[in-house]
């Protein structure tokens, strides 16, 4: 077979290609496909020019934002030969069904944190503990082997995080993994009755009612795809009877608390710091099945939810449960909650088929992104406050600003001084905007200059958020954007091509674009946060695990018929049993603890053509079970390198026909 290498002159053809047409070329690909459903009043406008006619002078177009040639100064960019970074990135990893954790600003991986799907580098799906996490059928065989993560976020303490867990969400199968950020595992994982596409995630900050409570308790879980109630067969062709749900799951239990019937479908999620309000974007109002009717209507909703209402109409007993579900379902449809003094939830209305929402830092406003329009709504939450309270008369005048910004405005991230960043999808562009003269220019003042600066990013981004983001404490100093492209960034590799994830200094007025790193698709949303608020531990303590064997001379087997269960304990260079017997048909259970204490040294447990293979860090115990369903000499050995006699730790493992 011929290997194709990219040539010198394929090389140079991407280099020669790279220009304002180019840009042209690839917004008018990004744009293919939803033509004439909602953006054809858009399309006709060059990728180069600004972004919309009516924006205010503003820095605008590429050929402003090419034209820097800044160099970031900021520290820590380029940390020296053992030097650390100064923040934690926590990124989903998308349909790898895990979750990525990165030094930043450096972007270095540090881990990935395995939730929903197998990981041959820890074993996860292969050991009893873990399969327990993530759920097994009768025959102990997983659930499910795939996942597709968007949505990481962590909890919260007086605003900030407070490095105890992390959450994230598969969308495929809707289900919500916790992860212990002590020892960065996942520990528990719960499917959500009653919704199917379970996408936006995000944890309270602290309790609407008790303010003893200033930390996260719930976590609230947007339900996209609406389905019938309940999806046992029925209703199958009657779309009109379909719903999606908003879900509460308990921060600590991790069982699902309640659930909100709505209109539309939401996806992604915000949370107030004062606890009383949770909101999700929402389309598709019209109920559409297919593509064309989700776009029909005008307006959409940015969805707000009044948690203390909701949990008081559980208390009452106002909920339905729908088939076998015990969780209480309340109504929070639009057409139950429209005296403002009883509402559970409010519908303010956005322009159509929003995506992200995202809450400033100064805690006053929620950001919607139009997604098929080109602006950012400013909803001040107040207002909404107010319109529950009965003071406001139409909760439409909670958005205090509707602004034009760009082309395809996704998600929003902060930098504590009063200005968002939004990504423009089709503009290729990072938006800096500022709020208050947002506000200013809707409100009348056309002076206003709300966009404070735009970036070229490469290409098509979705994702992106600034350091400190999503709490009081947003400090402005970094931003990551999550490019859904590539294109010809790096070396070629076949018709895969890894994503773009580009870092941005943003501590000056103008942005400076720093890094292109390259990463395995397909991640979505993550979060930044500063290394001190993390306290993680690297050593187990051994007596967090019941089967533990504490010394070398305290394992051995026992036999219940074909049940055989093994106890034994790595140190390095050797495993405690050098050797050990089984019958053909035995079912053995293996429990290995690892006694070495030292940071770092990690051992590996693999089992030839019986598909065994994990680790265990220092002073941990796991275990697996298998048959024994082939006589022979089977070499276990340790696969991670621990010693210098690594190759020689290893035991024989003999089955008797
Ligand atoms: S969502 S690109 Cu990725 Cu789950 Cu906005
Ligand atoms: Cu133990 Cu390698
Ligand atoms: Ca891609």
């Amino acid at each position: 077979m011929s290997q194709t290498k990219p040539t010198a002159s394929d090389l140079a053809q991407a280099e020669a290609s790279k220009g304002l047409d180019r840009r042209r070329f690839l917004n008018s690909a990004a744009l293919a496909g939803v033509a004439g459903v909602g953006l054809a009043a858009c399309n006709d406008k060059p990728a180069s020019a600004p972004a919309a006619a009516s924006a205010p002078p503003a820095a605008g177009s590429a050929t402003a934002a090419a034209a820097s040639t800044a160099v970031s100064t900021q520290a820590g960019l380029h940390p020296k030969p053992g030097e650390l970074d100064v923040y934690y990135g926590l990124w989903s990893g998308g349909h790898t069904g895990d979750v990525r954790v990165l030094g930043f600003p450096s972007g270095r991986e540090l881990l990935r944190i395995p939730c929903f799907v197998p990981d041959a580098l820890v074993g996860w799906g292969i050991t009893n503990e873990s399969k327990a996490v993530m759920g097994t059928k009768p025959d102990g065989s997983l659930r499910y082997t795939v996942g597709d993560t968007h949505h990481v976020h962590a909890s919260y303490k007086d605003g900030d995080y407070d490095g105890r867990y992390a959450w994230v969400n598969d969308k495929i199968n809707s289900r919500i993994a916790r992860m212990r950020l002590d020892y960065f595992v996942c520990d528990k994982i719960t499917e959500l009755p009653n919704v199917q596409g379970f996408h936006g995630i995000f944890p309270d900050k602290r309790d609407p009612v008790d303010p003893a409570i200033n930390h996260t308790t719930r976590v609230f879980c947007g339900g996209e795809f609406h389905v019938p109630l309940p999806n046992n067969g029925q209703d199958l062709d009657k779309p009109e009877n379909y719903r999606a749900m908003m879900t509460c799951v308990d921060a600590e239990s991790m069982e699902v608390r309640w659930q909100v019937l709505i209109d539309g479908n939401c996806d992604l999620l915000a949370t107030s710091y004062d606890g009383k309000l949770a909101a999700t974007n929402q389309y598709n109002t019209e109920g559409g099945v297919k593509f064309a009717d989700m776009m029909s209507a005008e307006k959409d909703a940015c969805l707000f939810y009044n948690i203390a209402r909701i949990e008081q109409a559980v208390k009452d007993g106002k909920f339905k449960t729908y088939g076998d579900s015990k969780v209480p379902v309340v109504d929070g449809t639009k057409k139950s909650n429209t005296d403002p003094k009883t509402a559970l939830t409010a519908y303010v209305p956005v322009p159509k088929n929003p995506h992200g929402v995202n809450a400033s830092p100064d805690g006053k406003y929620f950001i919607c992104s139009g997604k098929l329009s080109p602006t950012g709504t400013v909803i001040e939450l107040q207002k909404v406050l107010d319109w529950f309270d009965g003071k406001l008369d139409d909760v439409a005048k909670a958005v205090v600003a509707d602004v034009e910004i760009g082309l395809g405005p996704l998600h929003t991230a902060f930098d504590g001084r009063g200005n968002a960043f939004t990504t423009l999808f089709l503009d290729s562009q990072v938006v800096k905007w500022n709020i208050e003269a947002a506000i200013k220019f809707a409100a009348g003042d056309k002076n206003a200059k709300y966009v404070v600066d735009r970036l070229d990013v490469h290409y098509q981004p979705g994702h992106l958020n600034a350091s400190q983001s999503e709490t009081k404490n947003a400090d402005g100093k970094w931003l990551a954007v999550g490019c859904k492209f590539s294109k010809d960034r790096f070396l070629p590799v076949g018709p895969l091509h890894p994503e773009n994830e580009q870092i941005i200094d943003i501590s000056g007025e103008k942005m400076i674009l720093t890094g292109d790193h390259s990463v395995r698709g397909e991640p979505h949303d993550f979060i930044i946060f500063k290394r001190e608020l993390l306290r993680p531990k690297q050593v187990y303590n051994i007596d967090d695990f019941p089967n533990a064997t504490k010394d070398a001379t305290s394992g051995g087997i026992t036999r219940n018929g074909k049940q055989v269960t093994v106890k034994m304990t790595s140190q390095a260079p050797s495993f405690s049993m050098t050797e050990f017997r089984f019958k053909k048909g035995d079912i053995v259970t293996l429990h290995l603890t690892n006694l070495d204490k030292v940071e770092d040294l990690t051992h590996g447990f693999a089992i030839p053509k019986h598909n065994v293979n994990f680790i265990v860090n220092p002073q941990e115990t796991k275990s697996v079970t298998f048959v024994c369903d082939k006589p022979g000499v089977y070499w276990c050995y340790c696969t991670h390198f621990c010693h210098a006699l690594h190759l020689e730790m290893r035991s024989r493992m003999i089955v008797e026909a």
